[in-house]
């Protein structure tokens, strides 16, 4: 998918970017499963497509698009059972939306309300125990020894959860996602580290990124299995998941995933990416979008329609009309919440701070 026919051998597929069947899925992969898949992904574009339009407005904070890789973010949630536990980043924002968070919820955040239940801490981020969503950090792959150390605990508990935890081809740079790894392969608790190789850590190409031909091959100096599945395939993508996910559920230990993926849009709304990539380049990776092949698949064997696809987008649209009216009528947050969850009492210089603040 990188251009670099080198690059990708080896890697996993079940639907050509024609919608052709060119691999084996998961053999429980149901008609419902998929179009539920198909809705999701969906829904994503939409939910992207509508931050991307009110953050000019001022009206939210900044956003992290996930155009391009939707099969990747909704291949792994569906893969996932009620009872395991979601690491997401920036990127990943929607896997609330995925795992029942309702809209509002997510919109608050986003406008920093007073009903924003982080309190406006880590805005772009998304984190809810109830759906077994851990918050992440502003750090990159900081979250990845912390999923470590999850599933570590959750095994010796002898809990039969799985810890997923996301993160990018850039965050796979940065130590703590070696020293997890290196502990996931010594320990094998059940995680899952699932890369989403999408070629631009923010203006740093891939290429030089790493001296590595890949992601996955790093996995294997731990002692990990290193999988490398098309992520712009969310039936390729659930298939390598499920399986490596089930495996981990019965002792079978850690792995990495490689979703092979483009970043189609800017790296965040404060980014402008025609600094460093040329139109061409994501002209390219249009080809290969994600929902176009199992849009294509899908309505071929008579389980999706325009009209069906059509219908899903005006009502979603309608549902964040309604979500974003009513989070700019709620009141903003208190700036004193930053104060607020951090020490059990305050020191002197945040109590004068705080007073400053009137
Ligand atoms: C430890 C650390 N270093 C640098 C940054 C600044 N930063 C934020 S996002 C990012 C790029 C990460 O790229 P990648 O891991 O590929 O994820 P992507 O944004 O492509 O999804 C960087 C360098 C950071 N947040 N944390
Ligand atoms: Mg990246």
């Amino acid at each position: 998918m990188s251009g670099d026919s080198e690059a990708e051998l080896g890697l996993y597929r079940v639907l050509s970017p024609e919608g052709e069947v060119v691999g084996e899925p998961d053999p429980g992969l149901s008609n419902e499963t998929m179009r539920k898949m198909m809705h999701d992904m969906v829904v994503l574009r939409t939910f992207d497509q509508w931050m991307l339009k009110i953050h000019p407005l001022g009206k939210a904070s900044r956003y992290a698009p996930v155009e391009g890789q939707e099969a990747s973010v909704v291949g792994s949630v569906h893969s996932l059972s009620d009872v395991d536990w979601t690491f997401p980043t920036y990127r990943e924002l929607t896997v609330g939306l995925l795992r029942g968070a309702p809209l509002t919820t997510l919109i608050h955040r986003m406008f920093a309300t007073s009903l924003d239940h982080m309190k406006g801490h880590e805005i772009t981020l998304y984190g809810d125990k109830r759906y077994r969503i851990v918050v992440g950090a502003g750090a990159v792959s900081l979250m990845c020894p912390v999923a470590v150390g999850m599933a570590m605990a959750a095994k010796k508990r002898g809990e039969k959860e799985v810890f997923l935890v996301y993160l990018g081809d850039g965050a796979t740079s940065k130590g703590d996602f070696h020293e997890a790894i290196n502990w996931a392969g010594v320990f094998k608790p059940p995680v899952i580290f699932f890369v989403q190789n999408n070629q631009w850590a923010i203006s740093t190409p891939f290429k030089i990124q790493t001296a590595a031909p890949n992601i996955a091959v790093k996995a294997k100096a731990y002692g990990v299995p290193g999988i490398r599945v098309d992520g712009n395939d969310v039936l390729a993508v659930y298939t390598i998941c499920k399986k490596f996910v089930e495996k981990a559920r019965e002792g079978g230990g850690a792995a990495l995933i490689e979703a092979v993926t483009y970043r189609m849009g800017p790296h965040t709304t404060a980014d402008d990416p025609s600094k460093y990539r040329s139109e061409e380049e994501v002209e390219k990776m249009r080809a290969l979008d994600p929902l176009k092949r199992l849009r294509i698949y899908l309505t071929r064997n008579g389980l999706w329609s325009n009209e069906e696809e059509q219908k899903i987008v005006e009502n979603f649209r309608e549902e964040l009309r309604r979500a974003t009216e009513e989070a700019e009528k709620t009141p903003p947050l208190n700036p004193r919440v930053i104060f607020e969850d951090v020490y059990a009492e305050l020191p002197w210089h945040l109590r004068e701070e705080m007073a400053e603040l009137g």
